[in-house]
C-alpha cells in the first residue's frame, strides 16, 4: 500500500507533530474573558506535516496506522514526544498542566504496554502525574477485566485516566467504578446543540450528576460558543475544551496559555 510506505517514512523522516488544545476550568465566576487564567492541561493531538500537503489530520491516516499496527510505533513516538514537550515547558516554568494523550484499541491490547510506557517516560525523566490518558468506552468494554488491570498498573505509576467521547459507546457502570478513572469527557454530539435541545441537556446534566458521584471531573468537548459555555457553566460542569476557548496549536503557539494558565 502506498500510503502506508508514506507513513512508515514519515516516522523515519520526523514529519509527524503535535499540536495541543488547552482545557480550562470553568468556576462559577469566570467569563470567557478570563479563561487564560485557568488551564487544567492540554490534549495532544497527531498532525502529519507532508512537505508537499502540508499538515494532514488523523481522519487521512489514523485508520490506516490502526489497520497495519503501526500505530504502536506511532503511539510510541507520541508518548514520547508529549514527554520531551513537558521536559521543554518544565525548564522554563514553575507549574506545568499534564498533557493528555490518545490511545488507540491496538496498544491497550499490546503484551506490556503499561511497561512500555513506564520505560518510555522514565527514560524522558517525566513526571508521570504530568500525563494524562484517554480511552474510548469500546476500548475499555472490549476486554474490560483486562482493562482494569491494565489501568490499575498505568495509575499506580502516577498518570491520569479519562474516557473520552463518553456517551457514544456502551459503559457498564459497573465497570465505571472498577477502572480507576479520573474523568469523564462528555462527547461534543451533546454539547452541540446545548442549550436549546433538551434531550442534549437532560443527558449533558445526567452525565455530570453520574460523573460527581462516581468522583470524577467532567470535561465536556467541542465548546465552539459562549452559548455552550455559559450552559455547561449552569449544569456545573468542571472543565471545557474546544475551539470557543482555543483550536489545537502547534507546541510554540501554547505559550500564551502556558504564562497565564496553571
Ligand atoms: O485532531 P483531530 O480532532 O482531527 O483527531 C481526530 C481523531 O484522531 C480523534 O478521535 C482523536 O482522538 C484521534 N487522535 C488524534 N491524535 C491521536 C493520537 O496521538 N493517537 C491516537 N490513537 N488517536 C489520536
Ligand atoms: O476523539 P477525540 O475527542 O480525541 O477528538 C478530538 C478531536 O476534536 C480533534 O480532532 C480536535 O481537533 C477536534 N475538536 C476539538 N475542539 C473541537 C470543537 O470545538 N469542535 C469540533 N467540531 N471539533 C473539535
Ligand atoms: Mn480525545
Ligand atoms: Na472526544
Amino acid at each position: 500500500l502506498q500510503t502506508e510506505h508514506q507513513l512508515h517514512l514519515a516516522l523515519e523522516r520526523g514529519e509527524f507533530e503535535l499540536h495541543y488544545q488547552p482545557k480550562v476550568r470553568l468556576g462559577s465566576g469566570h467569563g470567557a474573558g478570563s479563561l487564560n487564567g485557568a488551564v487544567t492541561g492540554f490534549e495532544a493531538l497527531l498532525r502529519w506535516r507532508h512537505p508537499q500537503r502540508g499538515l494532514v489530520a488523523p481522519v487521512e491516516f489514523m485508520s490506516i496506522l490502526e489497520e497495519t499496527g503501526m500505530i504502536l510505533a506511532v503511539g510510541e513516538w507520541v508518548i514520547g514526544e508529549a514527554c520531551r514537550q513537558l521536559r521543554t515547558w518544565s525548564a522554563v516554568l514553575q507549574e506545568v498542566p499534564p498533557v493528555a494523550i490518545n490511545l488507540s484499541a491496538r496498544q491497550l491490547g499490546q503484551a506490556g504496554f503499561a511497561e512500555t510506557v513506564r520505560a518510555i517516560v522514565a527514560a524522558a525523566g517525566v513526571d508521570p502525574r504530568l500525563l494524562e490518558f484517554e480511552l474510548t468506552e469500546s476500548m475499555l468494554m472490549a476486554d474490560p477485566e483486562s482493562a482494569v488491570t491494565i489501568l490499575q498498573c498505568l495509575k499506580a505509576q502516577g498518570m491520569r485516566l479519562s474516557v473520552d467521547d463518553f456517551g457514544t459507546g456502551y459503559s457498564s457502570l459497573a465497570y465505571l467504578k472498577r477502572f480507576p478513572l479520573d474523568a469523564l469527557k462528555i462527547d461534543r454530539t451533546f454539547v452541540r446543540d446545548l442549550p436549546a435541545d433538551s434531550d442534549d441537556a437532560a443527558i449533558t446534566k445526567a452525565v455530570i450528576s453520574l460523573a460527581h458521584s462516581l468522583h470524577l471531573r467532567v470535561v465536556a468537548e467541542g465548546v465552539e460558543t459562549a452559548a455552550h459555555l455559559r450552559a455547561l457553566q449552569a449544569y456545573g460542569c468542571d472543565e471545557i475544551q474546544g475551539y470557543y476557548i482555543s483550536r489545537p496549536l502547534p507546541a510554540q503557539a501554547c505559550a500564551g496559555w502556558l504564562t497565564q494558565g496553571a
